[in-house]
């Protein structure tokens, strides 16, 4: 391997010349992508080979993070600096004449998640690898990601594929030699041998081959490389049973195509409970082959293995392992039940009650049946137990148990198979503890710990504001950057004018970039000193992307019908995919466009109000729209966002949070305080009794902004048609207003009032930031990761 710019230089001119038999000239930048990647994968193989070496002969325990997700963003930049090899590189290539950016800008974005739970696992694979644990991901290898979004004319928007690997994928290597055959349909036949054991045969299934890809995940300045296993469904080296043999390919076909496009709705499908089954299946087989490659048995898995259920989607772990114990290990019921236990444990990301998980037993019964008779006799036995733990309350059992009517209930499934279960930030697991699961709770009064989301500030901070980074490496050393306490050294500095000023200069720096951005993408023009507002994130009902364009409505109607009231020069951004069958999500974004063209357009307000909505939200986009903002939009219904991880991001890079007591918000409100952040709107006790007496008609009956801005919904201002947007009245005013946005409106307004004063006085508003930047170092992933690592995993950090 290289080991300075000369030899660089040379091997890449080699690989190049090798790989496309044509001068190094001729080649075409994504080919010079793609011979980069492989170099630098292949760099890090020798530490790949050590990590699981190392492994193995300290006798490790690892983790398994089974995922359904894992949002990576692009790899390359992040691969490079993480090794220490980015100098090297980008020297190298500048003076082989050939540019960084362009190479790094042939990388997609890999089409592996939806949203924050999938950004999540990413962020902890980078913290894991950094801090020394070995903790490997488990996903699924989709071919076409979620969806591209595009905006049409009408600003509506229209899905594409995503082709993310169409140029190849450097990263990934196929190991065919540990591939999975996995069964789905069939039937289950039962024998008993001599000794009256029962024997289970499954016959008639349908087969398929689960093929691994491994990507490599690589710490930051350690050798420490681990392992993310994307599954590849293939057709089978067995006859397809009973079954037409087209129908079997499209069907072998549709397991890996794309990730089901919602993050927070269950649509139910029964592809979903193949795409769980078929990951779950292979990667519970290849815990097991490695763990008997270095053990006797499994009796000692748990004290080796921690398999973490990243939500209720690999939650069929339970029963596989379960059925692997018992069917092919010959363990009996209660010691299987034992070793599942000690391995398992479950992270909750949400409390939407149509977000949480249930299927129709028979599906299971259908696609799975040996799996649907140990869900049974889980059941069965969790019931037989449960009575006996709370005879003063017989409903306990019917409402805690994984089957009621027929319907299996993920999330009771998971609970009684882990040994912990974790929710996502402070106010989420109160919710959990005091809610969801109040029931369980009595049972296992132990179970449900806090474990507060995180977000890697490698890529967060370091990678992503190369201005910030320095100016943070000249106020205050580099301790920081290896240990997120030292985020607190800048506390003693958030007084100093000059680096205040500093501060505001590295913010102007990147609102340009940003503006930059904006305009290569829409061709919008916005003025980087005007105070840029942001709000990115799926766009769901709960997440109030409404209320704050309601907000922008009201202020262009006030401007529009008092010339002598101006606001200083603000910039609303919205970034947000809606899931491709969710109707009111998809007005929602068909409004801000609307608004967007209106407001844009009008010579009256164009120069102090512009809104843009960027299309085709991801983590290449966050990584310049994050740094790039001044305020941070977080105005979730209180109670309903489990944590939120953009809302790190942007207090990471010196973004003032105007927000609800939801989610995170309440810990970085707690860590800030007031003055460093604009708090508004209902809590959850407020909602939790307003909620018997709402009525939205009230508020839009007395409230006469409210009453101006939802008439443009159905009088045809935005776009001449007056049915267009009425789906969005209905809700709020037929339906009752279920998140409560006219509830907030008022307290919304003035908070953006508020946070306008602030932004006004340009020392206080860069203190701010620079307190929160400070106390940012709590919301390190890697803080979190040596939680789950010390609280429920019990893992000990890998020695080189
Ligand atoms: C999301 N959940 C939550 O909605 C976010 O608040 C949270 O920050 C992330 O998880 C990560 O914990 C989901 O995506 C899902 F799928 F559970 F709905």
């Amino acid at each position: 391997m290289f080991r300075n710019k000369r030899e660089f230089k040379a091997e890449f001119h080699r690989r190049l010349v090798e790989a496309y038999g044509c001068e190094m000239e001729q080649t075409s930048p994504a080919e010079k992508y793609l011979t980069l990647g492989t170099m630098v994968r292949d760099y890090a193989s020798n530490y790949w080979k050590d990590t699981k070496n190392e492994t193995a002969s300290q006798d490790l325990k690892q983790v398994y993070y089974f995922s359904m997700e894992f949002l990576l963003g692009r790899m390359l930049t992040s691969n490079l600096k993480n090794l220490g090899i980015y100098d090297i590189v980008t020297e190298g290539l500048q003076e082989l004449g050939i540019s960084y950016q362009e190479i790094a800008d042939q990388e997609n974005d890999p089409g592996l998640g939806n949203g924050g739970l999938g950004r999540l696992a990413a962020c902890f694979m980078d913290s894991a690898a950094s801090e020394n644990y070995v903790v490997n991901g488990n996903c699924i290898r989709y071919r076409a990601g979620l969806f591209r979004q595009f905006i049409n004319k009408y600003g509506e928007q229209v899905e594409m594929p995503d082709m993310w690997m169409r140029i190849g994928n450097p990263w990934e290597i196929r190991k065919l030699k540990h591939a999975v055959d996995v069964k789905f349909y069939g039937q289950i036949e039962v024998s008993y041998d001599e000794n009256g054991d029962m024997h289970f045969r499954h016959r008639h299934a349908s087969h398929v081959l689960a093929v691994p890809y491994d990507m490599p995940m690589i710490g930051a300045h350690t050798k420490t490389v681990n392992t993310l296993r994307l599954w590849s469904a293939e057709p089978a080296d067995v006859a397809p049973r009973d079954r037409d043999y087209r129908q079997y390919l499209s069907d072998v076909e549709a397991i890996c195509l794309n990730v089901y496009p919602d993050d927070s709705t269950e649509e139910g499908k029964y592809l979903r409970l193949k795409q769980e089954y078929f990951f779950v299946c292979a990667g519970v087989h290849s815990i097991v082959e490695t763990h008997l490659k270095n053990h006797p048995s499994l009796d000692n898995l748990g004290e080796k293995v921690a398999i973490q259920l990243n939500d209720t989607h690999p939650v069929l772990v339970i029963p596989e392992l379960m059925r692997v114990l018992m069917d092919e290990y010959g363990y009996a019921w209660d010691k299987a039940w034992q070793i599942v236990k000690e391995t398992v444990s479950y992270t909750n990301h949400t409390v939407m009650a149509e977000a949480l998980e249930k299927w129709p037993m028979q599906y299971i019964e259908n696609l799975l049946p040996r799996i649907a008779m140990i869900i049974s006799e889980i059941d069965r036995r969790y019931c037989a137990w449960a009575w006996q733990q709370c005879p003063d309350d017989p409903d306990l059992v019917s409402r805690t148990r994984p089957l009621r009517d027929g319907t299996l209930h993920m999330a009771a499934l998971a609970l009684i198979g882990s040994h912990a279960v974790n929710g996502v930030a402070g106010i989420h697991t109160e919710i959990l503890k005091n809610d969801l699961f109040r029931d369980q709770v009595r049972l296992y009064p132990h179970l449900i710990q806090n474990k507060t989301n995180g977000v890697t500030p490698r890529r967060w901070l370091m990678y992503c504001n190369p201005e910030l980074r320095k100016l943070l490496d000249d106020t205050i050393g580099t301790a920081w950057e290896k240990d997120y306490h030292h985020f607190e050294d800048l506390l003693k500095h958030v007084d100093d004018p000059s680096v205040q000023e500093a501060f505001l200069d590295v913010k102007q720096v990147r609102k340009e970039k940003l503006a930059a951005y904006v305009r290569d993408l829409t061709g919008e023009i916005i003025d980087p000193s005007s105070m840029i507002d942001t709000q990115a994130k799926r766009l769901h009902a709960y997440k109030r992307q409404l209320l704050n364009i309601m907000q922008v409505i009201y202020l262009y109607q006030r401007m529009k019908r008092d010339p002598s009231f101006r606001i200083a020069p603000h910039t609303y951004l919205f970034a947000a995919k809606a899931a491709s069958s969710y109707t009111f999500a998809k007005s929602v974004i068909k409004l801000i466009n609307c608004v967007a063209a209106k407001i844009n357009n009008d010579p009256d307000t164009r120069d102090v109000l512009k809104v843009v909505f960027l299309p085709n939200y991801c983590v290449t986009m966050a990584e310049t729209l994050v740094p790039g903002s001044d305020v941070s939009e977080q105005i979730s219904t209180a109670g309903k966002e489990a944590s939120g991880t953009g809302n790190m991001k942007f207090m990471m890079n010196g973004a003032i949070t105007l927000g609800t007591l939801d989610g995170a918000n309440v810990e970085i409100d707690s860590l800030v305080g007031r003055d460093n952040d604009v708090i508004f709107g209902h809590t959850v006790e407020e909602l939790n009794t307003l909620q018997y007496h709402y009525n939205a008609y009230d508020y839009y009956q007395q409230d006469g902004r409210i009453h101006d801005v939802l008439d443009t919904l159905i009088n045809g201002f935005w776009n001449g048609s007056a049915d267009e947007f009425r789906m969005i009245y209905d809700e709020l005013i037929t339906r009752n207003d279920t998140y409560f946005v006219l509830a907030d409106f008022d307290a919304y307004v003035k908070a953006q009032e508020e946070i306008a004063r602030r932004y006004a006085s340009r020392n206080t508003w860069a203190r701010s930031c620079l307190v929160n930047i400070a106390r940012s170092g709590y919301f390190s992933s890697d803080r979190t990761i040596e939680e789950y690592a010390h609280d429920i995993w019990d893992l000990q950090k890998l020695h080189f």
